[in-house]
């Protein structure tokens, strides 16, 4: 079996797998920067919101170019196209922060979608880690095969079989959404940094309207694969007008899958 192959085998049976070097150390460096700054533009910006978690961005399509950049990434493209086909699209980009001995809702086992559909993949998730991700600063336990089961696993079954996502910076998990997992504590001084991308078909709904949320100077120079990827392939017409344009100027592009 070649690298990749295995690592489709293990999100297949076991619903996750980890890809060492998906970005280099100096990207995961400069990305780490780049999310401190955010997530304090971001607690400026939406600190008196009401459902405003603290230390948690939900976008970051619309913060700095940087994370846009990392949308163009090739071992992202290649396991997300792998399962949900190269018309998929994001559902949403958020960060991922644990700060010391905290416990928030993420410590709670949980899965990131609800439906099961047997052999069909609908869904996948990137979790690119900015720290090394080790057992002292939780790194996220995942139950294996536990993403094909109707059943909530207990407690119990869930401390005995579940494992740790122990990984460096710039290694990301790949992850069908729909496996139960749950954040470790980090009993450390530092709050542990990561990113996660969270792909659809391309016919499903994103979370947020991205073609119109990314800033429009972030834009330029853009690749064609992230625009599609962010949705400029399958938005829809606000009018009848905008249905009857040509071809080459639809919204909703053919053959999206
Ligand atoms: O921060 C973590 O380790 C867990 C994150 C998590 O549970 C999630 O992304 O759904």
């Amino acid at each position: 079996m070649k690298e990749l192959e295995k690592k489709i085998y293990e999100i297949e049976v076991f619903g996750f797998t980890i890809v060492e070097n998906a970005i280099s150390k100096k990207e995961a460096v400069s990305l780490k920067r780049h999310l401190k700054t955010a997530l304090e533009l971001d607690m400026k910006k939406y600190d008196e919101r009401p459902q405003k978690k603290e230390h948690h961005i939900v976008d970051l399509t619309s913060s700095a170019p940087i994370f846009l950049d990392l949308l163009d990434n090739d071992i992202m493209h290649e396991i997300f196209s792998r399962f949900l086909s190269d018309t998929c699209i994001l559902y949403t980009y958020s960060s991922t922060i644990l700060r010391p001995n905290e416990t928030i809702d993420v410590h709670a086992i949980h899965i990131d979608t609800p439906r099961l559909i047997p052999n069909y993949y609908y869904a996948m998730q990137m979790t690119l880690a900015l720290d090394d991700f080790t057992i002292e600063n939780g790194a996220t336990y995942y139950l294996p095969g536990s993403h094909k089961s109707e059943l909530t696993p207990c407690e119990d079954i869930f401390n005995r079989y579940a494992v740790p996502t122990v990984r460096k910076a710039g290694d990301a998990l790949f992850w069908n959404p729909r496996t139960y997992h749950r954040a470790g504590i980090n009993s450390t001084d530092e709050t542990r940094f990561a990113v996660s991308t969270y792909a659809v078909r391309s016919f499903m709904k994103q979370r947020f309207d991205f073609p119109r949320v990314v800033p429009k100077e972030n834009l330029k120079g853009v690749s064609e694969r992230v625009k599609r990827f962010l949705g400029f392939n399958t938005r829809v017409p606000a009018s009848i007008d905008e249905y009857y344009v040509s071809p080459e100027n639809r919204l909703y592009k053919a053959n999206q899958g």
